[in-house]
């Protein structure tokens, strides 16, 4: 596969100063580009000049993986540990969110509660990256785990998305596909007064069946589920409503919005912020999806492809990852344009009308833990709270 566009010139630049003849197939950019990330926050981070709140070293930096890197033994420690946090106490009063079941629904409850503040807003990367960050300190810190959180990367999975280390069905996989339901359509996305998008249906549709979350019950939402036929459910939002996680994994929807070119187009195409989020979410009305819809309706089902619930299916987590994960690619290839740049409002697409994020928006992600915190210290993967980089 080759880059279908022209690389403007500093990033021309920034590649043929790494670059072996031939041209480098997506996946070799994507690492070059990964590595020069690395490079220039490493760089940064040898700087004693530059002034930190705290003390997040080379020696000492964590380093997140992709899950198909990772051993047998630490796949599994990390699913134990999800399975951990399903089987201890919510902190979050049932009289708030009647539904919650384990101190893993406070995750889930936290996203349904703050849906529409957090995505198509100036919040959208900052949130998700504070919340994953939140999951996986208590993944360490209440259920033992020592590793760091793993991420999906989309483009290795795009020719059999079923079959990859990710969603295998295997004992050291996130769990499989759901169980296949014949005759569904397409999935039908609804954002009036844009056009509707149709997605091809995946392969699964049922409850999954195989792999460490098999006997996994899911007790909140759905809120907003699209179906496979062109209908939306309007389920049960804070209520009690366990069920069975399904999904419905799909190699097409895969392939088309979250492919190698996709992600490198990504980052290499948007320069301002504005752009950048908002072609990974999808613009709307271009009846694409973006990356970020791209790999949520691959994972898809209940509660995958409700965006309000999607934190109910444990793979949310890797999919964020790659998220936070493009996004420091991005922020560390121009770190000085970009580490504090923020775009955007409190409200999805600005409805209804809120003020601008920025660098003083306080966030919270209530009950999952963490406390309130601002935008500021949420920028960079080694400041604030955070220190962590990608592998
Ligand atoms: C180190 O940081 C200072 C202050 O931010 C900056 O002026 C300088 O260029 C940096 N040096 C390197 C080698 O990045
Ligand atoms: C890293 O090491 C520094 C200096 O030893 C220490 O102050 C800081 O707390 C450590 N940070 C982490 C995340 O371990
Ligand atoms: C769930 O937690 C209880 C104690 O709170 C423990 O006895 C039980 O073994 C745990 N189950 C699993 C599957 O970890
Ligand atoms: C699912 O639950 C059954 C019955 O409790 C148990 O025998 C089985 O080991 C569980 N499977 C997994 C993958 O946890
Ligand atoms: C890769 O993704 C882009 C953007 O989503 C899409 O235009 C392109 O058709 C995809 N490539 C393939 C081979 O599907
Ligand atoms: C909010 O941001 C927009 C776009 O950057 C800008 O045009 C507008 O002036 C800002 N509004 C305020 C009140 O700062
Ligand atoms: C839901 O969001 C509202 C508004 O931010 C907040 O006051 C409330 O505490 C949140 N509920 C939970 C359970 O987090
Ligand atoms: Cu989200």
């Amino acid at each position: 596969m080759r880059l279908s566009t022209p690389l403007n010139l500093s990033f021309a630049l920034l590649i043929a100063s790494t670059l072996t003849a031939p041209v480098p197939d997506a996946l070799d950019l994507l690492h070059q580009l990964s590595q020069q990330a690395t490079d220039n926050e490493y760089a940064a981070l040898s700087n004693s000049t530059t002034k930190r709140s705290t003390q997040c070293t080379l020696s000492n930096i964590s380093v997140r993986k992709e899950w198909g890197t990772l051993s047998a033994k630490e796949r599994v420690a990390y699913t134990n540990a999800v399975l951990c946090l399903q089987n201890k106490t919510a902190s979050t009063p049932t009289s708030l969110i009647p539904g919650v079941r384990s101190r893993y629904d406070d995750f889930v409850g936290t996203h349904i509660n703050q849906t529409l503040r957090i995505h198509y807003t100036g919040t959208f990367l900052a949130w998700h990256r504070y919340f994953t960050w939140n999951y996986e300190q208590a993944l360490r810190n209440e259920c033992g785990y020592t590793g760091t959180q793993p991420y999906w990367n989309w483009g290795l999975s795009v020719s059999n998305t079923a079959a990859s280390p990710v969603f295998d069905g295997s004992a050291t996989s996130m769990s499989g596909n759901g169980a296949y339901i014949a005759g569904r359509g397409p999935l039908t996305l609804s954002l009036p007064p844009y056009p509707d998008i149709y997605l091809p249906p995946g392969t699964g549709g049922g409850c999954v069946t195989s792999g460490p979350f098999k006997n996994m019950t899911v007790n909140l939402g759905p809120v907003s589920l699209p179906l496979s036929g062109g209908t939306t459910q309007t389920g049960a939002g804070l209520d009690y409503n366990p069920r069975c996680l399904k999904r419905d994994i799909g190699t097409a929807v895969n392939q088309l919005y979250a492919n190698f070119t996709s992600i490198i187009n990504l980052i290499i195409q948007n320069k301002d912020i504005a752009d950048f989020q908002m072609v990974m979410q999808g613009v709307p009305g271009s009846g694409i999806i973006g990356v970020h819809g791209g790999g949520h309706y691959t994972i898809a089902g209940d509660p995958g492809a409700d965006v309000f619930t999607s934190p109910g299916d444990p793979a949310f987590y890797l999919h964020h990852g790659m998220i936070d994960r493009v996004w420091w690619i991005w922020q560390n290839l121009d770190l000085a344009n970009r580490k504090n740049a923020i775009s955007g409002t409190g409200t999805f697409l600005n409805y209804p009308p809120s003020g601008n994020t920025t660098l003083d928006t306080m966030i919270d992600i209530g009950y999952a833990g963490g406390t309130s915190i601002a935008m500021r210290d949420l920028m960079s993967t080694t400041n604030g709270p955070f220190c962590y980089t990608y592998l």
